[in-house]
């Protein structure tokens, strides 16, 4: 199975991301953890990209927050998608990074997840990777059966304690 490529622009992303790292376990799903600034170590962004594919790669994440071009960086010079979770920012509550990881020129897209979107990062991506791998599929109708198993579950509660 290729692996996913989870980059962010700074250690303090880490607590964010920690949601990704857990949802592709449990679907069982392997994966890389990278360092990597667009604006401190851009040489670095430059040769992850570049050799994505080489190394085995089928999807990047790109955390970032504030002007957070990590994930366009990264898109720029790959054919890999690449989805961006925008990391929600001490001053402008995630805006700014949301702004900054969407609004891509036409040509370079990013699959941008909401803000500090880090779980539906790792589904899309695990939904990515199912294109060719028919077992994370069938995890996928699943996950999605167990979702609405909870949902349910709630509802049933919620009615029985309103109940007139
Ligand atoms: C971005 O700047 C990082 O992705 C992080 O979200 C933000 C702040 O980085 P630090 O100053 O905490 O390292 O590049």
């Amino acid at each position: 199975m290729k692996k996913v490529c989870i980059v962010m622009g700074s250690d303090s992303d880490l607590k964010v991301m920690e949601g990704c790292m857990n949802k592709l376990d449990t679907f069982g799903v392997p994966y890389d953890v990278r360092i990597v600034s667009a604006h401190r170590t851009p040489a670095a962004a430059e040769q992850l990209s570049r050799n994505a594919v080489a190394d085995g790669y089928g999807v990047i994440i790109a955390a970032a927050g504030k002007a957070a071009h990590l994930g366009g960086v990264l898109a720029a010079q790959t054919t890999l998608p690449v989805i961006g979770v925008p990391i929600k920012s001490s001053f402008m509550d995630g805006l700014d990074s949301l702004l900054s990881i969407v609004q891509m020129p036409s040509g370079i897209p990013v699959a941008t997840v909401g803000v500090n979107g880090a779980d539906n990062a790792a589904i899309l991506a695990v939904q990515m990777l199912a294109l060719s791998e028919p077992e994370l599929s069938e995890k996928l109708v699943q996950f999605k059966a167990d979702m609405q198993a909870a949902v349910e579950a709630k509802d049933e509660k919620i009615r029985a304690q309103f109940a007139k």
